[in-house]
Parts: C-alpha cells; sequence; structure tokens
C-alpha cells in the first residue's frame, strides 16, 4: 500500500518527538543533581533546567542550565514556565520531615502553599508533573510491614500531612482537569554526593561518612528500627522512567516503591564487612517518634507491575558503592 505522499508504510518519514523541556524545583536539595544529570544525558543539557532560590554552589552552574524560580511567587513561576517553554515540572522543594517539625509555619507555606502553586501552574500551562511523596505519608494506624498503596493515612507529621494533600490534590487534578500528575511515594534515599536535608532517614547516609572519617557513627535511631531504603540512582532512574512512561500506562496516580529495608543495627553489620574498626552507638533522638509511626516495609507490587519498576541496589551493592564513592570524595 502507497499512501498519498507516495511512500509505503515502511518508507513514511517518523516525526522526531522533540526533547521535553524540564524543570526541576528544589533542585539544590538531595534528589534535584543526580536527576538532572541523567535527565539531561537523555534529552540534552539544554532541555533540563535546575531551579531553586538560592546562589547554587559553582559546580551546579558549571553542569548546567540554573535558575531562579520561587515556587511561593505564582508570577515568577508562570514566567518561568512560559519563558523557558516547559512541558515536565518536576517538584522537589519541600522541609523535609525533621526539619518540618522543627518550623512548622514554613513548612506549611514551602509544603502546602508553593505545591497547590505548582499544581495550579501545572494545570494552566498543561504540564506533566511529578511530585514525590514518600513513607512520611503513613502514621501509625498504618499498617507497617508491608504497607500497600491504598491504606490508612494518618501522618503525625507536618511533612506527612502536607504529602498526603499532595497526593490527593495531584488525584483531584488529574479526575477534574485532566492534569497528566505522577508521584512516586519515595523511602529513605541515600546519596554520596548530595546530603539529605533533615529528615528522619539521613542517619542511612550519615554512616558511610562515619566509616570514612572517625570510623564511629552515634545513630539517633534505636538499632532495631527498620525503614524502607533506596540508593539514589535507584530514585533518579525510577523518577525518569515514571515520567516517560505513555500515560495510558498509569493505573492509579500513586505509587510506593522501595530497594530494600534495614534496622541500623543491620546496615552497621554491613559497612563493619568493610570497615572492621567501625563502632556504632545508639543514642535516640525526637526522629525515633516520628520513625515509629513510619512503614517497615513498603508493599510497591503494583509499581513493579503497572511501571515496570526493578531495584538495582541491594544492601552490599549500596554499602560498597557509597563506600567507593566517599573515599574517593575525601582523597
Ligand atoms: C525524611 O526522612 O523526612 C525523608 C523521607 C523518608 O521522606 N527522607
Amino acid at each position: 500500500v502507497r499512501f498519498f505522499n507516495g511512500f509505503s508504510q515502511d518508507e513514511m518519514p517518523v516525526e522526531e518527538t522533540p526533547a521535553p523541556r524540564i524543570l526541576i524545583t528544589g533542585g539544590l536539595g538531595q534528589l534535584g543533581s543526580g536527576l538532572a544529570s541523567l535527565l539531561r544525558k537523555k534529552y540534552g543539557a539544554d532541555n533540563v533546567i535546575m531551579s531553586d532560590i538560592v546562589n547554587p554552589p559553582r559546580h551546579v552552574r558549571e553542569s548546567g542550565r540554573y535558575i531562579y524560580a520561587d515556587i511561593l511567587d505564582f508570577k515568577n513561576l508562570q514566567e518561568k514556565v512560559v519563558n523557558e517553554g516547559i512541558d515536565w515540572l518536576i517538584h522537589f522543594s519541600a522541609l523535609l520531615s525533621a526539619v518540618g517539625e522543627a518550623n512548622v509555619p514554613l513548612a506549611i507555606k514551602v509544603n502546602i502553599e508553593g505545591m497547590h502553586n505548582i499544581l495550579e501552574v501545572s494545570k494552566q500551562y498543561k504540564l506533566r508533573v511529578f511530585i514525590p511523596s514518600t513513607i512520611g505519608a503513613f502514621g501509625p494506624t498504618t499498617p507497617r510491614n508491608p504497607t500497600p498503596d491504598l491504606t490508612i493515612q494518618r501522618p503525625q507529621t507536618i511533612y506527612g500531612v502536607a504529602k498526603v494533600h499532595a497526593e490527593l490534590m495531584g488525584e483531584y487534578y488529574h479526575q477534574k482537569y485532566g492534569l497528566d500528575f505522577r508521584c512516586l511515594r519515595f523511602p529513605g534515599i541515600i546519596s554520596a554526593e548530595t546530603p539529605p536535608g533533615g529528615g528522619t532517614t539521613d542517619y542511612s547516609t550519615e554512616i558511610f561518612h562515619d566509616a570514612v572519617t572517625t570510623q564511629r557513627h552515634e545513630c539517633f535511631l534505636e538499632h532495631d528500627t527498620r525503614l524502607p531504603m533506596m540508593y539514589i540512582d535507584d530514585c533518579t532512574r525510577a523518577t525518569a522512567e515514571v515520567m516517560e512512561l505513555p500515560e495510558h500506562r498509569l493505573k492509579q496516580r500513586v505509587y510506593n516503591i522501595q530497594a530494600m529495608s534495614f534496622t541500623p543495627a543491620e546496615i552497621y553489620a554491613e559497612v563493619k564487612k568493610h570497615v572492621p574498626d567501625m563502632e556504632i552507638e545508639y543514642k535516640p533522638d525526637s526522629r525515633q517518634a516520628i520513625a515509629d509511626t513510619w512503614p517497615q516495609v513498603l508493599d510497591d507490587t503494583n509499581a513493579r507491575l503497572d511501571l515496570g519498576w526493578n531495584h538495582e541496589y541491594d544492601l552490599p551493592k549500596l554499602v560498597t558503592t557509597m563506600l567507593t564513592k566517599i573515599r574517593a570524595q575525601k582523597e
């Protein structure tokens, strides 16, 4: 069969889909740089724009485009989306669980009001929008092992309350306005290059820095506090993958994902295999009360089935990777 333009099906010129223009908010946090670097490799350096409200370190500026964007200023957000021709918005700005408890009014502003602006601007300009949720979106009445996608959500931190609100608002905008809202519930994320910013799972990154420097870690959680976790490369890959999927593949808007689940005693034992002099002391602080209300294991069956989610890093691979990277940084 020949078409009216003279081509057969095989000869038809393939229309190139242009690379999406992507804006990452909260770009200077734990997740921004890793995701920007992955997306820049896929879509070109100029198409991935990092943003935040402070002057970035030199290496961030040198690694690609960085702009000022204030999620609390709706007009500023509109201007950035229009001037930069944004198609996808990845919204990482947030105060994490521990710092949120220390400054509730600011957490309400950033995590709730800022998120409203993100949804509204995404609706207005028909963007595909990703807002991560978290294990913090669950509370003491949630089944903890395993925690399914659809379950009781009565969190007891402002961070968690704001994340449940974000999940519901995203789903509502999707159902009411057709907004292409996508959301993964992340576990604790462990990273070598960027520090976590005031969360309840931060010990799982700090322990590696201590292993390489002082060989002594003071842990702010009890030895048997089990939490879901993930290495940053799995987290950034999952984010890129969920954004790239055609919309019909999403059977729901919010998915649990995790890679592993461990206690401080278990990660310590794994680190000690490589750092025999390593010592740990448990001194639980206010973060213990938060961790005690969170899931121990997330059930991410739906993400594995619908999205093709698969983790690469288990606990042994996480430990060797983190130690290698941090040792190289300190040399
Ligand atoms: C935190 O501990 O607050 C975060 C999270 C699990 O969302 N890392």
